[in-house]
């Protein structure tokens, strides 16, 4: 087959890749609307897609997995750096060159009986200086239709492209179809799952998954973890982070881009609807932020997405109506439980749970069933540009200006509700320092503590080590006045009857208008040995049904937990040996004197 690509590079990739999976047919993704309608239809057809009731959420499909092929698998996810200590003490380590090898040999063949479709994307918006052209090459049809709604995908991607780089992403489900052999509606190879980056080569394989992040290439593996490499090299940031429009009530905006691990409520603070009167936040993202410094000396913050692949159980009218707008139509939803009127229902969504549903695994349920209707980790793949709290600039090519950055965590003691940086070092110490505790959700011990720097733990292509260093040196070489100021927020502290302090949602809004203000240089505060924190009476309670106790418990500073944390802290950074940069060992001493003389 002839194949009209321009670009010499990516016509002898694709060549040579095909030689390799050895596909029926080669097919070069357009990324047009009729496109996704065919292979949807297709879809239909072999089982995968269930169309739901169009007069209820026209355009959308519900497609199951296997029990198998259900998240990210992170110990199946590899960094193949020349060094392994250029992974890192944090990620999984293999040779390139020996894994090269290995997956040449899964590769083989893979795609036999398959169709092999070429996808060219484009990670940011069309033509923006901050953006980033990949290709997934893929032999799955619910990929290409989840990356038209994630990624600005098809012709006009191929047209920036033109003669210039790209990331090449190599993927296959990795069940090659003998000659009549009967396909399984969602085709994986569980025992065989590889997640690999190659950071140096920037270059991405993944085998044997056809789920989220294992096989939108494009999301995790493209726009963290070679992205951060990128960013590394060429002095700017690609962060796991949301970002935020916020607008006060005389009109004025600033936008915040804030870093939380797994579990906390990340998407709902992108879409939140501040209770505070005449306040506004608007979404520019919900998951990553490519920073660059534009011309003026600022960081310029961009959503690499076109798209939201959020978790399904907990979103609600209540919890984020926006996102329940965002996913009203032209969704694809995947592992939900079906309702009898063809729709789709999770744990959380209604006050009501229905008498009667299908299961995620497309079994017969009723409340009494002992399993969940919908599997926990259940995502809904909706177009950005439907959430009624889009921003206006969310596809400026120039990005947004970013005033500040915020991490958190899910912690019931110690760390208070809101915390401001000394300076750009003490915030890269917060940053690093972000721990988070466990929850039903994920695999594993509930309330247990969790290292995830920077909720980079997953996502960071390199030596976490060099990655605090990175944050530091960005911070050293840029202009202190202009660089955003960073926070460290605790949505999650809870009394001695274990009840949460802070009602959260909507109502973090008082927090974030707090932030808002400081970046203004009003917002009363004072300096506390682990930070600035908010004054008595400077967050704005009114109308709140919050006791004084309450936010005094909520700021409370225990110097003993204080003391413990930082050993704590001090045996975590331990891992990272020589490749612990000096401002953080600096920052370290420097909490442990101040909490020794207060
Ligand atoms: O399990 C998956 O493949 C999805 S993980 C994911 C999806 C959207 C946004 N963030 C995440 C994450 O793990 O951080
Ligand atoms: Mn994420």
């Amino acid at each position: 087959m002839t194949l009209e690509l321009k670009n010499a590079k990516l016509k002898k990739w694709v060549e040579d890749m095909a030689e390799l999976c050895q596909p029926d047919s080669i097919y070069l993704c357009d990324g047009s609307r009729e496109e996704y309608n065919r292979l949807a239809s297709q879809m239909v057809a072999s089982g995968l897609f269930t169309p739901l009731n169009p007069s209820l959420r026209p355009n959308s499909f519900l497609a199951r997995s296997t029990l198998d092929d259900v998240a990210r698998v992170e110990e199946r996810t590899f960094i193949c750096s020349h060094r392994p200590e250029d992974a890192g003490p944090t990620n999984h380590w293999r040779d390139p060159k020996e894994m090269r090898t290995f997956l040449s040999g899964l590769f083989k063949g893979s795609m036999k009986g398959r169709t092999l479709y070429i996808i060219p994307f484009s990670m940011g918006p069309l033509g923006s200086s901050i953006a980033q052209i990949g290709v997934q090459i893929t032999d799955s049809p619910y990929v290409v239709c989840n990356m038209h709604t994630m990624t600005r995908m098809g012709n006009p991607a191929l047209e920036v492209l033109s003669d210039g780089f790209f990331v090449p992403c190599l993927h296959s489900v990795g069940v090659p179809l003998e000659k009549g052999q009967k396909d399984s509606t969602w085709p994986c190879n569980p025992d065989n799952k590889y997640i690999v980056q190659f950071p140096e080569e920037r270059e991405i394989w993944s085998y044997g998954s056809g789920y989220g992040g294992n096989a939108l290439l494009g999301k995790k593996c493209l726009a963290l973890r070679i992205a951060s490499v990128m960013a590394r090299d060429d002095g700017w940031m690609a962060e796991h982070m949301l970002i935020m429009g916020v607008t006060n009530p005389q009109g004025q905006k600033k936008y915040f881009a804030a870093a939380f691990p797994s579990a906390c409520g990340k998407t709902n603070l992108a879409m939140m609807t501040p209770t505070l009167p005449g306040w506004k936040v608007e979404t520019v993202g919900d998951d990553i932020a490519w920073m660059k410094f534009g011309k003026d000396g600022r960081l310029y913050a961009i959503n690499p997405e076109a798209g939201f692949f959020g978790v399904a159980p907990g979103t609600s009218l209540k919890s984020n109506p926006n996102a329940m707008y965002s996913i009203a139509r032209n969704t694809i939803f995947t592992n939900v439980a079906l309702t009898p009127e063809q729709d789709v229902w999770w744990e959380g969504m209604t006050p009501e749970t229905p008498p009667h549903l299908i299961d995620w695994l497309n079994q017969p349920w009723t409340p009494q069933s002992k399993k969940k209707a919908a599997h926990p980790n259940s995502r809904f793949t909706a177009p950005a540009s439907q959430c009624p709290a889009i921003d206006p600039d969310w596809e400026n090519p120039n990005g947004v200006p970013i005033s500040a950055i915020i991490f958190g965590g899910r912690r019931s003691t110690v760390v208070p509700l809101v915390n401001e940086a000394f300076s750009w070092q003490h915030g890269t110490f917060l940053g690093a320092g972000t721990t988070s505790e466990t929850t039903a959700a994920a695999a594993g011990a509930v309330g247990q503590l969790r290292h995830d720097p920077f909720a980079m733990l997953p996502f960071c292509g390199y030596n976490m080590g060099d990655y605090f260093g990175h944050w530091l040196s960005i911070g050293k070489n840029a202009n202190p006045t202009k660089l955003p100021k960073i926070y460290y927020v605790n949505w999650f502290r809870k009394d001695d009857e274990g009840k949460f302090l802070w009602p959260g949602f909507g109502e973090n809004s008082r927090v974030l208008r707090w932030i808002f203000e400081r970046c203004e240089g009003s917002g009363a505060a004072h300096k506390t040995p682990i930070g600035v924190l908010p004054a008595p009476g400077a967050i704005d309670i009114n109308g709140l049904n919050i006791s004084e106790e309450s936010m005094k418990a909520l700021f409370a500073i225990d110097i003993d937990k204080w003391q413990k944390e930082v050993e704590e802290m001090s045996n975590y950074f331990s891992i990272f040996k020589d490749k612990l940069p000096q401002g953080i060992s600096e920052e370290l001493n420097a909490l442990k004197a101040r909490l020794k003389a207060s």
